[in-house]
């Protein structure tokens, strides 16, 4: 006896679920004997796919940029406020003001807007705190988001995003102070799933994003990058070497860093909302991607400086429009390819043994999720096995 059935899907498909977990998934008519449920709730014909997984946030900051976009509207360049102490550094500023109260309430307010629009489990990164206090307050803050909006979070510490004006352009002191103090804290309090890092001009240079991960490898964590956003610095092939879970944005990768992702079995995480509110033209070379055999995964890059998204579906429209996905990459983009992005098994899927976590759309074409700009058409969402929107009445 399951706790739920849901019947009727698009495909005339059912779902049983008992507790957190999918318990049995097929045609209708297929159903096991016993496969009966307290309760019974049909979808109605519309689409139902897995909870959506957004793999790629910085979802904890305090203050905005809406300032610093408006100066860009008007011609300034996105490196170049960096350098005089805007971008990153003014994120920096202002969380390491905020109080926890205060970043969790905002954090909270977004998860809960990509939880409306359909995610149901989100990664979250530190990188805007640059000091031991402030990268740990923004993991603990991060790990407490589910205690008020219906998602599971996975955490990733991105203490390499910046170097914090403490170390006065001393990049490689900080990347000591990373290796060193700030990842063993980090690990010692379980605080982070994952390590990632900024390989860029503007960050750090590979040497040093090599350094940062043999320290991750060395405490047992895995990683991932920001690779090539801005410029080919050789990202997507330092991924591959460290066997990284994903390789994130690759605008400007080359053909040699996607067969080095192919080799490694590396996730691309494509992150349209940041090229799209860069105005940067230069789009991930897809097509390779794809002819490479390359998961692609999609993801909103929610932060406040290059990409205030926090819908996922309309990252995927982008994908769509501006990378030139199909719908059906978008959609696995979201899902299955998310959750391998994060190393995380049991979600992402439709399947017995994973976690319930459904959408059910408005929608009886998959296409009807992603086509829409702004209306994200959620009829009913199940977080581990639980209706947290929508449902029977
Ligand atoms: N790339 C990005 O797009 C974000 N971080 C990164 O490494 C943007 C960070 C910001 O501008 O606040
Ligand atoms: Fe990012």
């Amino acid at each position: 006896m399951w706790d739920l059935l849901i019947t009727d899907t698009a495909g005339g498909g059912a779902i049983g679920v008992a507790g957190e977990r999918i318990a049995w998934t097929g045609p209708a008519e297929a159903r096991p004997p016993g496969g009966s449920a307290a309760v019974t709730w049909s979808a109605g014909g519309r689409v139902v796919t897995p909870g959506l997984v957004d793999c790629h946030t910085h979802l904890v900051f305090g203050g905005d940029r809406a300032g610093e976009w408006e100066q860009r509207l008007a011609g300034a360049d996105y490196e170049t406020l960096a350098a005089e102490g805007g971008g990153i550094g003014a994120t920096v500023r202002a969380t390491r003001a905020a109080s926890d109260a205060d970043l969790l309430e905002a954090a909270v307010a977004r998860a809960g807007a990509l939880a409306a629009r359909g995610v149901t489990t989100v990664e979250v990164k530190s990188g805007y705190g640059l000091d031991l206090d402030t990268e740990l307050r923004m993991l603990r803050i991060a790990r407490r988001i589910p205690e008020r909006a219906p998602v599971d979070v996975v955490t990733t510490c991105l203490g390499a995003h910046a170097v914090p004006p403490e170390f006065g352009g001393d990049a490689d002191g900080y990347v000591r102070f990373v290796c060193d103090r700030l990842l063993p804290a980090v690990a010692a309090e379980g605080l982070a799933d994952a390590v990632d890092a900024f390989c860029e001009r503007m960050a750090f240079t590979p040497a040093q994003v090599d350094r940062v991960f043999t320290a991750a490898g060395r405490l047992g964590l895995p990683v991932k990058l920001h690779a090539d956003q801005l410029s080919d610095g050789g990202g997507a092939a330092l991924a591959a070497r460290h066997r990284a879970l994903s390789a994130d944005h690759l605008e400007h990768t080359s053909p040699d860093g996607v067969a080095s992702l192919a080799a490694a079995g590396t996730v691309a995480v494509l992150l349209p909302g940041a090229a799209y509110v860069l105005r940067d033209d230069a789009v991930p070379p897809v097509a390779a991607l794809r002819a490479a055999g390359v998961p692609m995964a999609v993801a909103s890059d929610c932060n406040p400086g290059t990409s205030p998204v926090v819908s996922l579906p309309l990252a995927l429209h982008l994908a769509c429009t501006r990378f030139g996905l199909t719908v059906a990459e978008a959609i696995a983009g979201a899902t299955t390819h998310a959750a391998r992005a994060l190393g995380v098994h049991d979600a992402g899927v439709i399947a017995a043994g994973a976690r319930a976590d459904l959408v059910v759309w408005d929608a009886d074409h998959p296409a009807q999720i992603v086509y829409w700009l702004g209306l994200d058409p959620v009829a009913a969402v199940v977080k581990r096995g639980r209706f947290v929107k929508g449902g029977p009445a």
